[in-house]
């Protein structure tokens, strides 16, 4: 299968393989792992954070940075289609008990001024705003990157209200990489940051949470009591220093290989896509000809795997399992699913 699902699809390569095959090891639960140390050194480093932590998931990742930044009854501020209130299985409301108030942004990308409006004033009826989380780029609206200026103004808005600033970044590497802006010069708005190794950098496993380094203690001991403390995980995180050292530039193959598909398949009939929309490796094209569903399903039998989003949505997101003669094969199943 061509697979298109997801950058989560990604498998590590025989040279990763071997990385992880050749890791030193440790119960990193006593601090002994010195794989684990190293990416976490490695990955506060790239951000420009005193400390960062090593954990399963992105998911595990933005709860324990919403866990630690919170108490019961405080309200965390997201984009209504951001991930971790939309695809984190409740966890803000049953980890953390906060509310979560969503905003809705342009392509993802809301603003200062929507994020003042939406502050609570300080009184005993109102839960006590706390937290802004911002997905960049954002996945359910296309991979879009957040305009460094938009962050710095909303960045004002949150301190002014003495608010937490976190980023989901499971795909910062895709912004960095199409726009040349650091990661650093992105996470230095933030307070938390959390980065996924496991999508677009092909590692199989892990994410991490980085931030102040008595902030990330105490993200450390909400992991551990999730279950999250992985004893001899430097042969995973061995995957993702791998990852950090030789998938970042190659990014860029996979936001090529994103815009050749949108070009290819946005003046195929019922197709609703602009390509100028494609700004990282997520391609989000709306389908009006037929359920989007059904046109999974022939896109399946014909061997390509997308993931239809929504009734009327499907998402194909490039990714390092994918050529650029898989991304002219992928064109043709879609003529073909949507023509013939
Ligand atoms: N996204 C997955 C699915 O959960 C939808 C995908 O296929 O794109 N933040 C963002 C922005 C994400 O896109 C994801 C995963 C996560 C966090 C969670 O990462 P994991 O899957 O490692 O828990």
């Amino acid at each position: 299968m061509i697979d298109f699902r997801s950058d989560t699809v990604t498998k590590p390569t025989p040279e990763m393989r071997a990385a992880m095959a050749a890791a030193e090891v440790g119960d990193d639960v006593f601090g002994d792992d010195p794989t684990v140390k190293e990416l976490e050194r490695r990955t506060a480093e790239i951000l420009g954070t005193e400390a960062a932590v090593y954990v399963a998931s992105g998911t595990m990742s933005n709860q324990l940075a919403i866990r630690a930044h919170t108490e019961p009854g405080d309200e965390v501020i997201l984009e209504s289609m951001g991930h971790s209130f939309y695809y984190e299985s409740g966890g803000a409301a049953a980890i953390s008990g906060v509310t979560c108030r969503t905003l809705t942004g342009e392509r993802g990308i809301f603003t200062a001024d929507q994020v003042k409006a939406a502050l609570r004033p300080v009184n005993v009826h109102y839960p006590r705003t706390r937290l802004v989380c911002i997905e960049n780029t954002s996945n359910r609206r296309g991979g879009s990157i957040w305009p460094l200026e938009r962050i710095v103004e909303i960045e004002a808005v949150a301190r002014e209200a003495g608010l937490k600033m976190h980023m989901d970044g499971a795909r910062l590497w895709n912004a960095s990489v199409a726009t040349g802006i650091s990661e650093r010069e992105y996470a230095e708005h933030f307070d938390t940051v959390s980065v996924c190794f496991s999508k677009g950098l092909g590692a199989p496993v892990g994410s991490a949470l980085a931030g102040g380094a008595e902030f990330i203690e105490r993200a450390r001991r909400f992991r551990k009591m999730l279950g999250g403390g992985m004893r001899q995980a430097g042969i995973i995180a061995a995957g993702a220093l791998y990852a950090l050292d030789h998938h970042r530039d190659r990014l860029a193959e996979d936001h090529a290989n994103a815009k050749v598909l949108a070009e290819g398949i946005a003046p195929l009939p019922g197709v609703q896509l602009d390509p100028a929309d494609v700004e990282t490796n997520i391609v989000l094209l709306g389908v009006t000809s037929m359920p989007a569903k059904d046109l999974a399903a022939k896109l399946a039998e014909a061997g390509v795997g997308v993931l239809a989003t929504a009734p009327d949505k499907i998402r194909a997101v490039a990714n390092l399992m994918v050529s650029r003669d898989d991304v002219t094969a992928t064109i043709e199943a879609f003529r073909t699913a949507l023509t013939v």
